[in-house]
């Protein structure tokens, strides 16, 4: 079986745009592949973040991903910060990174375009940090959003680096790029993406939304004058995305939902689609509530961080040879 590995940083509330675009993904690679997600906390700190909120933010993230049907027994779930590995490794990635390539690196480059200020050596030296994630377990494939792709061919440059410099070591990932995930716009400016940073919260559906919230949120909708019902991303963008939401809920083709709507109202539409979000929501959050009172997020990270230790030390101890550490 070939493995997949994904970083998930803790810094925000999840939303039904990386429900459709993540997560239900997750699901079914879980069954294709060996995989191996965790929560990146050591790259959360890049930019400041409160204890409390980061503590909250990671049980949240590990309870969500196991309510949306993340199985710990077919993937390992664990924290970035519990295996010591990470660190270690992305010190050695570090020396094997030339300043040049990490001054070339998008993320940090447009930071410091914009002249923003207190910009962390965390945020500099986050690539090759999350080369040593990847790299520890030997992974195939690192499915990312376009915005990470460089940072996976950074990864296979410095793994091919330290290969040649020393001798076979690290397998060279692949980025999985694939638009497998649909994506999720915004309810209330449907030419923009669904997003937590978005500034109108009536745009964004959390997963922890109240589902009557997140129901009026769907019935206020912007859609259009034309008035049928019918699937076209160009003319009718916010239709055409709460066609995308309905059918990714359910699992109903777009064709289908559409040939049942003919001849009927946007209003009708819409209070099938909040129904179908109030459920969704609704069962989630009790699997969530369940998961969250269970102590389950503990046992499943604690079984994660031994899973992975075992990989990722057997890596470490390799490359603490070869580069001379271990005399
Ligand atoms: P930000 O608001 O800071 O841009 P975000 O809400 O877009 O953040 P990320 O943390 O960047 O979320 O993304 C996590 C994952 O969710 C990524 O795999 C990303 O592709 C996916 N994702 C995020 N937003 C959407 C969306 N609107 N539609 C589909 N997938 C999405
Ligand atoms: N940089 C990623 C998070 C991340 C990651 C990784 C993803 C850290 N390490 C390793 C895949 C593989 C982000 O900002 N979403």
């Amino acid at each position: 079986m070939k493995r997949m590995l994904s970083g998930i940083k803790p810094t925000g509330r999840l939303h039904l745009g990386n429900y459709i675009g993540a997560i239900s993904q997750f699901k079914k690679y879980q069954d294709e592949y060996e995989m191996f997600i965790f929560i990146a906390n050591e790259h959360a700190i890049t930019v400041p973040i409160e204890a409390k909120d980061l503590r909250k933010n990671t049980k949240d993230l590990v309870a969500l991903y196991l309510a949306c049907g993340l199985d710990p027994s077919k993937a390992t779930i664990f924290l970035q910060s519990d295996v010591s590995a990470h660190a270690k490794l992305g010190w050695v990635m570090t020396c094997m990174s030339y300043m040049g390539e990490l001054q070339r690196m998008t993320q940090y480059k447009d930071k410091t375009a914009k002249g923003e200020a207190g910009i962390t050596a965390g945020l500099f030296t986050y690539p090759p940090l999350m080369a040593a994630d990847i790299l520890l377990y030997d992974a195939d494939y690192v499915p990312v959003g376009v915005d990470q792709k460089q940072h996976v061919e950074l990864t296979r440059t410095l793994a091919e680096r330290f290969n040649h410099r020393y001798s076979d070591t690290f397998k060279i990932p692949e980025p999985l790029t694939t638009k497998v995930g649909q994506k999720v716009y915004s309810l209330q400016d449907p030419t923009k993406k669904m997003s937590k940073s978005a500034s109108d919260p009536k745009g964004t559906i959390d997963l922890l939304d109240d589902p009557a919230a997140a129901r009026k949120k769907i019935m206020s909708a912007k859609t259009d004058s034309i008035g049928i019902i019918q699937y076209d991303p160009q003319d009718q963008p916010g239709l055409a995305n709460l066609l995308t939401i309905q059918s990714v809920l359910t699992g109903e083709p777009v064709e289908s939902i559409v040939s049942r709507y003919e001849g009927k109202g946007y209003g009708e539409l819409k209070k099938e689609i909040g129904q179908t979000v109030f459920d969704f929501l609704t069962d989630l959050q009790a699997r969530y509530n369940e998961i969250l009172t269970s102590g389950k997020v503990d046992e499943v990270l604690k079984e994660g961080a031994e899973k992975a230790s075992f990989i990722a030390n057997k890596k470490i101890r390799k490359v603490y040879k070869k580069i001379g550490f271990t005399i």
